[in-house]
């Protein structure tokens, strides 16, 4: 572990542009990443804290057929959604870039063909996954297959991630296109493969001996795992027609490899950086040219799926490349669940940030310390509605929140507002001043171990300091007897309180901005030594603020909300994927002519309409189908209010098995479509004049 460094370069996983960040997102990166570096910045380090966006590979391109629209529209979409985000949720990164950007593209190629001039590369014609009716070879997330390590049937041609392992395609069994759903055949194609077996010895030398004491037990677990396994050389370009371009002669038509780029966008996101703020980009990513050492520390936050391309490939292509520095942790967190099941994307179970920030104003600390207080460091966890109110009403609100309340309405009530000058000290006073003299080392102990749960409690027991001493000093009382001494409790408690302002900062930035106005603190020389170093951060004299509510309570109904939107997903999850038959991805297997003949399709009309009690998105309607006028319950309220679908043409499949959804028997669908945008639109004949009931063939 690199003692004292000078500067600190902070990387948090680049999120990929094919959809919205999520809790599972914030858990297991940005927020215990941001937690750091507020933390380093209020030690004064000199901190580069980088992401961006992800903007290549075949997640994008998967996107881009799904919703119909180009690549560089889906990368526009969500890069400018999750830029606000975390803007929004202040995640305070130094430079937020994206990989799609010029000095991004230039500083990939620049990298690539350096290793390719070392002949670092091992440059091959092999056989690769091809699906002859896409026409198009099948790579990443174009192909799905049982991964031969763990079973895992939903496993990629580039990785599985259950188990983590990478994997090249043509290890999968039974592969299956993800475009077409075919059985990919072989053919032959060149590719550029990066012989990881050669820095094998190398990376088990410098990560299971040289940081066997300071790496988090899950990350040694599964590097120790691929290196006991073998590394074998993995193609590190691919036959694809999005991502940068491979810069040599012959390499017409391909691509780099997503996890080749990428990681190298926190080097380019660097450089953007440094050239905007005027300084030297190589000071945070160099080794020293005189030494060969470093005194950059280098720190990748990311999920357990991102272990591998963190701790095996992207270090041996710096090793590779030569003037590069190496990580000197990679502080992987495990997965967050929601309310017991996994967080899907493609199912919609997740809590958006987006969607939070809006159902939810001013509460980002809220979001903040409930997913650090549940953060999956050491294994998966679970968030839960009930937990987040409670983390919030019983925590914030009852100890911190109360305790900063009382302080502040006693010395505006006692002395207008005034720190009172205090008189002798007692033995209780000297103890508990001690005791906050210790904690910025304590919780700073923590936080150097990556350890921001255990760091967060600390910081709680510093608010529980507070309230203790109020408690059993009870100034609301002493005050009738002893009003001199009540001027010692309440300085102490004031020092308490701008004490929690300063070390609060990087769990709650939010309440820690709103503590600097109450407290009327100044920031200039409010860091983290100087609640150990002086016992009087607020001197007598000092006036302080109003007191307003840091943590409104969250009621039941604001989170039964939350679990029915929840819920809601489900049933729509199973009413979307029941009714937008033809819509599932990738296309089901061969109908025959008989299968399709059962299907009863017709045009209908809808003639009456309204929303489920209870269920944001479902509507129960009554469809004129020619036969009859039936109930079917459709999960489109979300997109259309009941006056705004009655006279609708519509095509329903009429004779699908009645089912009764909460407690409507629904007989049939209609049949939705999606808008780019995801707003469901219905299938209907584009003429009028065609009457109810006729037949769809
Ligand atoms: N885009 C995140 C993921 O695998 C991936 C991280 C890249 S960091 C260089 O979901
Ligand atoms: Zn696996």
């Amino acid at each position: 572990m690199l003692e004292n460094p000078k500067r600190y370069t902070i990387t948090a996983a680049l999120p990929y542009t094919n959809g919205p960040i999520h809790i599972g997102h914030l858990a297991g990166v940005y927020v215990p990443s941001d937690i750091y570096a507020r933390y380093l910045r209020l030690q004064g380090k000199d901190v580069a804290f980088i992401c961006g966006s992800d903007e290549h590979g075949v997640a994008i391109s998967m996107k881009a057929k799904k919703e119909g629209i180009s690549p560089q529209e889906v990368i526009d979409k969500y890069d400018a959604i999750i830029r606000k985000s975390f803007v929004d949720f202040g995640i305070s990164f130094d430079n937020y870039s994206r990989t799609s950007s010029k000095i991004h593209h230039d500083t990939a190629q620049e990298f690539f063909r350096k290793l390719y001039d070392n002949n670092d590369f091992i440059e091959e014609v092999t056989e690769q996954l091809y699906d002859a009716k896409a026409d198009q070879f099948l790579a990443d997330r174009f192909v799905v297959g049982t991964c031969p390590k763990c079973g895992n049937e939903e496993a990629y041609g580039d990785q599985c991630e259950k188990c983590g392992s990478t994997l090249n395609a043509t290890d999968l069994i039974n592969p299956k296109s993800t475009i077409t759903g075919e059985i990919p055949v072989l053919k032959s194609t060149k590719h550029w493969f990066l012989p990881l077996d050669r820095y094998q010895d190398f990376l088990k030398e410098w990560i299971l001996v040289g940081h066997e004491k300071d790496w988090k037990v899950n990350v040694l677990g599964q590097v120790k795992s691929w290196l006991d396994d073998g590394l074998k050389p993995r193609a590190v370009t691919r036959d694809l027609d999005w991502g940068i371009d491979v810069p040599v002669e012959g390499a017409e038509g391909k691509k780099l490899y997503v996890w080749f780029d990428a990681p190298i966008g926190y080097i380019s996101a660097t450089k953007e950086w440094a050239a905007r703020e005027g300084k030297n980009w190589e000071d945070y990513w160099k080794l020293d040219s005189a030494s060969g050492g470093t005194s950059t520390k280098l720190v990748h936050f990311i999920g357990k799926d991102n272990i591998v391309f963190h701790c095996i490939i992207f270090p041996a292509m710096l090793k590779a490349e030569g003037t590069y520095i190496l990580p000197d942790n990679v502080p992987a967190n495990e997965f967050l669940n929601l309310e017991g099941n996994k967080l899907s994307t493609s199912k919609n179970w997740a809590v958006w940030l987006h969607e939070y920030l809006i159902d939810f104003p001013g509460k980002q600390d809220v979001l903040r310390y409930a997913l650090t207080a549940n953060a999956p460091e050491t294994k998966d966890n679970d968030f839960t509605w009930k937990d987040f109110q409670a983390r919030n009403n019983n925590e914030l609100a009852a100890v911190f929140g109360n305790f900063i309340n009382r302080v502040v309405v006693l010395t505006n009530k006692y002395y207008d507002g005034i720190v009172p000058q205090p008189n002798e000290f007692n033995e209780v006073d000297e103890r508990t001043l001690a005791e906050l003299k210790a904690y910025p080392a304590v919780i700073s102990s923590s936080i150097e171990r990556y350890r921001f749960r255990e760091a967060q409690v600390e910081l709680m027991n510093v608010a529980r300091l507070g309230n203790k001493y109020l408690a059993d000093e009870e100034p609301w009382k002493m005050v009738k007897t002893d009003p001199e001494r009540v001027k010692t409790q309440m300085y102490i408690a004031m020092q308490i309180a701008a004490a929690l302002q300063i070390l609060c900062e990087p769990f709650l930035p939010f309440t820690s901005g709103k503590l600097v106005k109450t407290l009327q603190c100044n920031v200039s020389t409010a860091n983290w030594k100087s609640v150990s170093e002086t016992s009087e951060l607020l001197k007598p004299g000092h006036k302080i603020g109003d007191a307003e509510i840091l943590f409104a309570q969250i009621e039941d109904a604001e989170i039964q909300n939350q679990i029915e939107k929840l819920e809601a997903t489900k049933t729509a999850n199973r009413e979307e994927i029941a009714s937008n038959l033809a819509m599932t991805e990738p296309q089901k297997e061969t109908a025959t002519f008989e299968d399709f003949s059962k299907l009863d399709l017709r045009v209908g009309t809808i003639v009456e309409a309204e929303k489920m009690p209870k269920a944001n998105k479902l509507l129960v309607l009554k469809v004129d189908t020619g036969m009859d006028v039936r109930t079917i319950v459709s999960g489109i309220a979300e997109h259309f209010s009941p006056e705004e679908v009655i006279g609708k043409r519509v095509t329903i499949l009429a004779n699908l098995a009645p089912r009764t959804l909460r407690g409507v028997e629904s007989e049939g669908m209609i049949l939705m479509t999606n808008l780019p945008d995801g707003k469901l639109v219905f299938v209907n004949p584009d003429v009028d004049g065609v009457d109810n009931g006729e037949t769809i063939s």
